[in-house]
């Protein structure tokens, strides 16, 4: 096997697209710590309480879900918001994502002066303050994409990035009905998506439907989180939904995969994830194998990089390790997640011309 360094080096080189991130699963530990650290002083967390479970990466699927409630304190007012978007992209274009389609619920909390809409503009300003690296597609004019070159100077790191707007599955009809009017109004600033995620063992699909469908019919594709833990029958009405993308997909059987297959629902992979939170019982038993066999279109992520220590470089060495897979055929994944994006015409025609220049990138 070719030298492990060797190989993360180009795994980190390879311009990669990732479309299944979290932006409050993606935060730096160090800067966690640090605002832990601030409301432990402030008398509003016992700080040496939750340090621990913040740099502790493995946690099984409930216990992230509570994980993300402290989270929530510790990240959710409008500054920190603002501060921990820019440095989640600033990350993720240090490692060469060339195009992010990062998530995150829109939350209202009255004790902050919170709202939806307010929390999104956070968020906005976070993507526009981002300055250590060229924000492509900032503030999401069209113009300005399109007009965008690639730098060729290294120490420039380019990314382009649209949002998706997450509906948590505590919520009610009408709250995820508000999440998709939010989506809409927000469309122009670079919204390109609905997803619904959350503890999965939480909330019944016939509550979302209607919000799904309405995006839907609103001309917003919508990926959803599929098959965490085992529920046919919610599996069976996702299928019937027939989502633009989904997440996971751990739980499914054989009816459901024939399902996936006819319209070739593209699939966010997230091995790490995965595998730390016991949905499959190893990498290498991952799904994945049965889905490259098959040639199904699939995209590496990383769904929460900071809640798991991974990186989407990682992911795509773990791929490229786990499954022997050659240079060549980690650049075509690579590639092929271009046709799975939720962009616009332009934004793909951008990302394919990103992959033509690179045929450097291939090797053996
Ligand atoms: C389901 C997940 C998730 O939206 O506050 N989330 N939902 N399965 C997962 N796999 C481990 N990882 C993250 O980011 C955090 C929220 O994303 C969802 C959960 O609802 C979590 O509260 P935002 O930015």
């Amino acid at each position: 096997m070719e030298d492990s360094r060797e190989l993360k080096a180009w795994c980190l080189a390879l311009p990669k697209i990732e479309l299944h991130a979290h932006l409050n699963g993606s935060i730096r530990n160090s800067t966690l710590l640090e605002l832990a650290r601030d409301l432990g002083e402030k008398g509003i967390i016992v700080f040496e309480d939750v340090a621990h479970i913040i740099t502790n990466s493995g946690r099984s699927l409930s216990e992230c879900f509570m994980l993300f409630d402290l989270f929530h304190v510790i990240a959710t007012d409008h500054d920190t918001v603002t501060r921990i978007t820019k440095e989640v992209v600033e990350d993720f274009a240090s490692e060469n994502v060339v195009y992010l389609e990062l998530r995150t619920t829109p939350k209202n909390n009255e004790s902050k002066g919170m709202t939806k809409r307010s929390y999104m503009k956070a968020v906005l300003d976070g993507l526009n303050a981002v300055d250590a690296v060229e924000l492509v597609s900032s503030p999401f004019g069209k113009q300005c994409l399109k007009t965008a070159k690639f730098s060729k100077d290294q120490d420039r790191k380019n990314i382009c990035v649209r949002l998706i707007l997450s509906i948590d599955r505590r919520e009610t009809t009408a709250a995820a009905m508000e999440t998709v009017d939010l989506a809409i109004e927000l469309r122009d600033l670079g919204v390109v998506g609905i997803d619904l995620s959350g503890n999965p063992l939480v909330g019944n699909w016939s509550t979302f439907l209607p919000a799904l469908t309405y995006a839907r019919e609103n001309g917003l594709p919508v990926t959803i989180h599929c098959g965490e833990v085992h529920n046919k029958e919610e599996v069976n009405a996702i299928l019937d939904f027939c989502p633009d993308r989904i997440g996971h997909a751990c739980f499914l059987d054989e009816e459901d995969w024939s399902r996936l297959r006819s319209p070739q629902i593209p699939i966010e992979i997230c091995l790490t994830s995965n595998h730390k939170t016991n949905c499959v019982p190893s990498i290498k038993d991952h799904h994945f194998v049965d889905l490259y066999s098959i040639n199904h279109p699939m995209i590496l992520c990383t769904d929460d990089p900071g809640l798991f220590s991974s990186s989407v470089s990682n992911e795509y060495y773990l791929a490229a390790t786990t499954f022997e897979l050659s240079r060549s055929e980690m650049y075509r994944l690579a590639q092929t997640a271009t046709e799975s994006v939720f962009a616009d015409d332009a934004v793909k025609c951008f990302l394919r011309e990103i992959f033509e220049d690179g045929k450097i990138y291939q090797g053996t």
